[in-house]
């Protein structure tokens, strides 16, 4: 008996090793101390905790209390006879699909719920109700106001003037905000995409309503009892998934832009290290730019740089976590401090005054972390709070942004002096370029004289790049951080894919120092690397947070329009993958993708493996529909190999393959040459 509790206690106590746990040098570096200091993290939870092998095949349900039903795979089913059914009688089908369509429910809703908020900041702004927040990019609103019907123009005296922008920022905003849940019609910016692709979600009747409803409607269907068929439920999943991508997302990012700036390209770093043992170091950590943009400007206001000298502090020292990182780095050039699974570390570093927490991906053990340090944890919005006792709620309020903001700053400046234990910050930084965007490439790729992403078809034309991807998503404990998304990345640009990047694998990319022109070099092959330097850019483009994937789907729809490619996105010799995801905000955007037209490719594990039948549905059968299909590899390397192959292969349908062949014989003759 006592050797069994000694046996249990020994077993809880096991603990990760932080060289198996990361690639990062710093984070390994953090998580040594965190053990040594007696700090548990999400490395030593992943070692204790494994997952449960019958929700990770994605077939228990527990919709009901006549549940959970578990009905995970057996040998019989492998024989060919599958006979599992819950107590109602749901098949493995019904059960995976009800369970994926709500993880596209939880994650549009995420998304879009995060896009009303900015909604109703713009609309607060346009009606000046408020002083901190302007219409700052009115090139922007003129470009976007027509997708929402409005007119940017107005005439006078039987001409055509440009309208009061006043007026057409109170009107977009207006009708942005109807698409959460008009009556009527459906979602207005779908006809952003190219036409073949909307004209398929017309025939397949999946054009959302509006982005509540869809969202709603997957709630009912998948409630016990009532939709039993895994293709209608779906086609559930396209309609809210679309009504993410294609609208809370896509509204998100052009509101965003328009009150923050639409971003382009500047120089900052990333990792752990951007933080500084002489300056009062404020971590924010989340979703939302509304606050975070407050910060940063009351970070940078003489009056709060003097109140943190005048406590000894040399300055503020910002640095994000997770997305709220990617909106500040690619407006102000504020560096991230780590992504995802690095947030408890940051505070294990002792030099953490205070973290400021918003909405979104925000580890609860962080209230116990910052209870071993002197760190002042922070929520400040009224949906995302934490039980703990030493967590501070300072509920942030667009009509006195600043006033909040510097109240923070201020706990913040007030802790630098507190501090408990010995600092210890790692070394490891890296510089990168980011703030890439729509308009951005198409300066850089497209060139103003075109007009349009022309010398970016060109090129994959040509074969100098083989085919572009949009690599984006998360970390998850249950893989080597960052190095699912590293390695998989540097096979695409060693094979001519150009990669397009957002969330936590944009802030892999910059620690492991892929996101600067001089990488193209170093990683890429010899088409993709003759680009990136011809044009001076990363061979990996940043292009922000993960509501900003939607820019993603509006570059794919500017290659369709710049011709030479085919007629649909996807004709596009393109893909999508996920390597670390682990967020049901990754399934909404892998939905979204592949029901685009796009051929998405997810790391780990997808909760669909225990309903082979469904599963096919996803990777097989969605194609015959969208053009686009989900596909699944754990190992980075073959995931980066069927990106590969699916781009070759669209490569041959555009009868472009030859000029690939060609580009590699004219690089072996210049190697004879040099020879
Ligand atoms: O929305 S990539 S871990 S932070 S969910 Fe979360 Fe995943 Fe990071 Fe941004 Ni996106």
């Amino acid at each position: 008996m006592a050797e069994e509790k000694e046996k249990s206690t020994e077993k809880a106590k096991k603990l990760a090793d932080p060289v198996k746990a990361s690639i990062d040098p710093a984070t390994q570096q953090m998580i040594a101390r965190a053990q040594a200091l007696g700090v548990e993290t999400v490395f030593d939870r992943a070692e204790a905790m494994k997952p449960c092998n019958i929700g990770i095949q994605g077939t228990c349900c527990k919709n009901c209390a006549m549940g959970p039903c578990r009905l995970p795979l057996s040998k019989g089913v492998e024989e060919g006879k599958d006979d599992r059914k819950g107590l109602c009688g749901a098949t493995p089908n019904t059960v995976a699909a009800r369970n994926f369509a709500r993880m596209v429910a939880a994650g549009a809703a995420a998304h879009s719920d995060h896009g009303r908020s900015v909604a109703e900041v713009f609309i607060s702004a346009a009606r000046k109700e408020t002083n901190d927040y302007k219409i700052k990019d009115e090139t922007k609103l003129r470009a976007v106001a027509p997708a929402l019907g409005v007119a940017t123009t107005v005439e006078v005296d039987g001409k055509m003037v440009d309208r009061d922008i006043d007026e057409i920022a109170l009107e977009y905003g207006e009708k942005a905000m109807e698409e959460w849940g008009k009556p009527e019609g459906t979602l207005e910016y779908l006809k952003r995409a190219p036409k073949p692709l909307y004209e398929k979600w017309v025939k397949n009747g999946v054009l959302p309503r509006n982005i509540d409803r869809e969202i709603v409607e997957i709630m009912h269907r998948t409630h016990m009892g009532v939709d039993q068929d895994y293709k209608n439920i779906v086609k559930q999943c396209t309609r809210a998934a679309l009504a993410d991508g294609w609208g809370g997302s896509m509204l998100a990012t052009d509101m965003q832009d328009i009150l923050f700036g639409t971003p382009s390209p500047l120089q900052s770093e990333a990792n752990i290290g951007i933080m500084k043992q002489d300056h009062v170091n404020v971590i924010v950590h989340g979703h939302e730019p509304v606050l975070s943009e407050m910060i940063v400007a009351a970070a940078q206001s003489q009056e709060m740089i003097d109140y943190a000298k005048s406590k000894g502090a040399k300055g503020i020292q910002l640095g994000g976590i997770c997305c709220t990182a990617n909106e500040i780095l690619q407006r102000h050039g504020v560096p991230p401090a780590g992504n995802f699974l690095q947030q408890e570390l940051v505070i294990v570093t002792g030099a953490c005054d205070a973290m400021v927490v918003d909405i979104q991906c925000v580890f609860q053990n962080l209230a116990n972390v910052a209870k071993c340090f002197h760190t002042k944890l922070i929520t400040t919005h009224p949906i995302a709070r934490m039980e703990q006792e030493n967590v501070i709620h300072i509920e942030f309020n667009e009509h006195h942004a600043m006033e909040d903001a510097k109240r923070i700053l201020r706990i913040a400046i007030d802790n630098f002096q507190n501090r408990s234990a010995e600092v210890m910050i790692p070394m490891q930084k890296a510089t990168q370029i980011a703030g890439f965007g729509v308009e951005s490439i198409l300066y850089h790729l497209g060139g103003t004289f075109r007009g349009s992403y022309y010398t970016l078809n060109d090129n994959i034309i040509n074969g100098r790049i083989r085919g572009g991807a949009g690599v984006v998503g998360c970390n998850n404990a249950r893989s080597q951080h960052n190095n699912e998304c590293i390695t998989l990345i540097k096979e695409l640009i060693k094979n001519d894919v150009i990669v397009l990047t957002t969330g936590c694998n944009a802030i892999a990319c910059a620690t492991h120092g892929l996101l600067t022109p001089e990488t193209a070099a170093v990683y890429c092959g010899p088409g993709l690397a003759e680009v990136c330097e011809t044009v001076g850019i990363p061979p990996v483009l940043h292009l922000g947070s993960c509501v900003d994937n939607s820019r993603i789907l509006l570059a794919l729809t500017e290659m369709v329009n710049a011709g030479g490619l085919g007629n649909d996105i996807c004709d596009l010799p393109a893909a999508g993958s996920a390597p670390e995801w682990m967020s049901e905000k990754a399934i909404s955007i892998g939905h979204y993708f592949v029901s685009s037209g796009v051929y998405t490719v997810f790391g780990g594990v997808l909760q669909t493996t225990g309903a082979p039948v469904f599963q096919n549905y996803l990777f097989k059968e969605m194609e015959k529909i969208y053009g686009g299909m989900w596909d699944m590899y754990t190992d980075p390397i073959q995931h980066a190999h069927a990106i590969i192959a699916h781009i070759d292969k669209k490569r041959k349908a555009l009868g472009i393959d030859k000029a690939r062949e060609r580009v590699l014989m004219d690089m072996a003759d210049r190697q004879k040459l040099e020879a």
